[in-house]
Formats: C-alpha cells, sequence, structure tokens
C-alpha cells in the first residue's frame, strides 16, 4: 500500500460552518490529517510519499472549466471586493434553485459562488485551492500506482483534505471541492482499466460522484449510506437513482436507517461488492470515510474501531487494483485509528 499524502492540506482551514441555525467551528478541520499521518507513523502499511506533477487531464475531465476556473480565482476575487475580507471566509448564501436561470450572466461574486455550491457548510479559505489541487495529485498519483500492465502495488490512498465525494461537476458543498475519487476513477480509465468501480463508504451518500457518472456505462457508482429522507444531503441516494442513458444500471445506492448497527451495514457493503464484481469492475476506488464511526458528532451509524478491520478484509477479498480516497469522519481524535484500521486490515 503507497500513500500519497497531501503535505498542503492545512492550507485548507476553514473557520467557521453554518450548522443548525448557528456558525460553529468546521468539523473538516486539518487536525483530521494529522491524527492519521501520526496513526500510520505508529501502524506503518506502506511507504509515505507526496504526489509530484501528474498530467491533471483526469481533473478536466470529471469539473468543468467555469468551475475550476471559478475556484482557482475566487479567493483573489473576494479579497479584491473587500482588502478586509481577507480575514474572513467565503460562505454562500444564495443560490439558483428551481425557476431561476442557472446559467444567468451575472458577475457579482456572491451570484457566482451561489451558482457553484449547494451548501453554507463548506468555506472557501485563503489556501483551498492550492490544497484541494494537491489533493487531486495525490488521487492521480494513486490511481497510477495501481495502474498499467506492471503496477507498482496492488493499493495506493489518496491521503487528503479537503474530502472530495459531495463535489459534482460544477458545484462545491459538504466540504468538498475537488472530487478526488471521481478524479482516481478517470485516472484509471485513462490508464486503461476497461471498467471501474467507485464504492463510497462515507455515512453520506456521494453525490458528486453520482453525478459526475450517472450517464457513463464505463463507472459503475456505489454508495452506502444514511437514508437521505432524514440524512444530509437530503436531495440524492435514494435507492431509485440507477443511473441513466449509457450509465442505466451502473449507479447503486444502498441508503440505511439512521442508527445502523455493523451487522446491517456489513450486509449492505457485501451487496454492493457483489454489484461490483457482476460489473466487471477492472478497478475499484474506496471513497473512505469514517464517519460510520458509533463516535462521529455528526453522523448515526453504529461501527466500533474493530470493525474497520473487518472492512478492509473485506474491501481486499474483492481481488481488485484499489485506490482508497479519503472523504469524511470527524470523531478527530478517532479518525487516525479508524482509516489505519481500514488500511490494516485490507493488508491482511
Ligand atoms: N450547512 C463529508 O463527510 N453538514 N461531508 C451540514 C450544512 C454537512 C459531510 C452542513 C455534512 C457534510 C465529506
Ligand atoms: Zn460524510
Amino acid at each position: 500500500m503507497i500513500i500519497f499524502h497531501n503535505p498542503q492540506h492545512h492550507l485548507h482551514d476553514g473557520r467557521q460552518e453554518m450548522f443548525r441555525g448557528r456558525l460553529v467551528p468546521c468539523h473538516e478541520n486539518p487536525s483530521r490529517l494529522d491524527y492519521v499521518i501520526n496513526e500510520l507513523q505508529r501502524r506503518p502499511v506502506g511507504p509515505l510519499r507526496q504526489p509530484g506533477e501528474p498530467d491533471l487531464g483526469p481533473l478536466h475531465r470529471v469539473h468543468s472549466a467555469p468551475y475550476l476556473d471559478f475556484l482557482a480565482q475566487a479567493w483573489d476575487d473576494w479579497v479584491a471586493l473587500n482588502p478586509a475580507n481577507a480575514e474572513l471566509d467565503i460562505l454562500p448564501s444564495i443560490w439558483p434553485v428551481r425557476g431561476f436561470r442557472h446559467e444567468a450572466p451575472s458577475t457579482n461574486f456572491t451570484a457566482r459562488l451561489g451558482r457553484f455550491s449547494f451548501d453554507s457548510g463548506s468555506p472557501i479559505t485563503a489556501g483551498t485551492w492550492t490544497a484541494a489541487l494537491a489533493g487531486a495529485r495525490c488521487a492521480i498519483e494513486a490511481a497510477l500506482a495501481v495502474s498499467g500492465p506492471a503496477p507498482e502495488a496492488r493499493a495506493a490512498m489518496a491521503l487528503t483534505r479537503p474530502p472530495g465525494h459531495h463535489a459534482g461537476p460544477d458545484f462545491f458543498g459538504g466540504y468538498c471541492f475537488i472530487n478526488n475519487a471521481a478524479v482516481a476513477a478517470q485516472t484509471l480509465r485513462d490508464a486503461g482499466a476497461r471498467r471501474v468501480a467507485v464504492l463510497d463508504i462515507d455515512y453520506h451518500h456521494g453525490n458528486g460522484t453520482q453525478t459526475i457518472f450517472y450517464e457513463r456505462g464505463d463507472v459503475l457508482t456505489v454508495s452506502v449510506h444514511g437514508d437521505p429522507r432524514t440524512e444530509y444531503p437530503f436531495y440524492l441516494g435514494y435507492a431509485d437513482e440507477t443511473g441513466e442513458g449509457e450509465g442505466r444500471g451502473c449507479n447503486l445506492n444502498l441508503p440505511l436507517p439512521t442508527g445502523s448497527d455493523f451487522a446491517t451495514w456489513r450486509a449492505a457493503l457485501q451487496q454492493g461488492l457483489d454489484a461490483i464484481a457482476r460489473f466487471g469492475a477492472e478497478a475499484l476506488v474506496v471513497s473512505l470515510g469514517v464517519d460510520t464511526f458509533e463516535g462521529d458528532p455528526i453522523s448515526q451509524f453504529k461501527l466500533a474501531s474493530a470493525d474497520y478491520l473487518q472492512v478492509g478484509a473485506t474491501l481486499a477479498a474483492a481481488g481488485l487494483p484499489t485506490v482508497f480516497v479519503m472523504e469524511g469522519g470527524y470523531a478527530v481524535a478517532d479518525v487516525g485509528i479508524n482509516v489505519v484500521n481500514v488500511l490494516q486490515g485490507f493488508a491482511g
């Protein structure tokens, strides 16, 4: 297992998110990844590397150019509005819902911000773009490491934040800006895997990944998550979303009730892995969120730390070249233990 960690992740450091009616300190903070690195130093599962400067083609094949341009420029645009903005995070507060014009030619910064986002929980900070872009490099490098006729490794990880699975072709939200799992899947495709599966085991539905691949038949997207009837992101993630056009039958949602325990969750995981085997995937991307943990402050499943060893072993049994991509998990002091348990269980 080769681990590509993002040396610039700490540059994304939001102050506050809108949460249950007030601004609170961001759940998605730099200490999360520091805990994983510390645990990996205690229990190594393979070499820790920094990403190089791979070709960014796959990034541009899963996100739109106007969106990436917006993200790259957002901080400078924000500070140009008022130098005092340099001390404040960027948070959207208006969105073009039904009846508004999504493609309205508004040049106003707040208007463009709403056009490219879907919630008020995901601040853009001075270093967000730099951190997110370095994360995409980790995803590409991890995918390349398991690709080709003589792959360097059977498994690799993009150990990065901000996370990615809520980010769509042209929108950010859910603490996510660049969809690293989609970038990894696209990289695997470009490197020769004919069919790729993304298995999302974060507590929350991977709406961004689903949307990016919804009309594609070459990438199967599977997500096991809290039922969107009650859980974020609410407006996507239902079982009847199965893909469209070429992608018909290539999306599988496995929503589970709030409070689900490991036995229930593990059965859904196996159902997802069975679908991946039937699809004939030649490579696997795992969106690895550990907010399924019983101690997570914003989620409602009941997995215990020891369960993650079994999760890793179950994923390894799929027998595919595998890229892990770091997603959520907010019980920060336990994130390292839980993530490394998955990797250790996978390594066997
Ligand atoms: N104002 C991930 O686990 N919470 N994202 C509500 C809205 C959002 C979780 C905030 C939870 C997002 C990657
Ligand atoms: Zn999550």
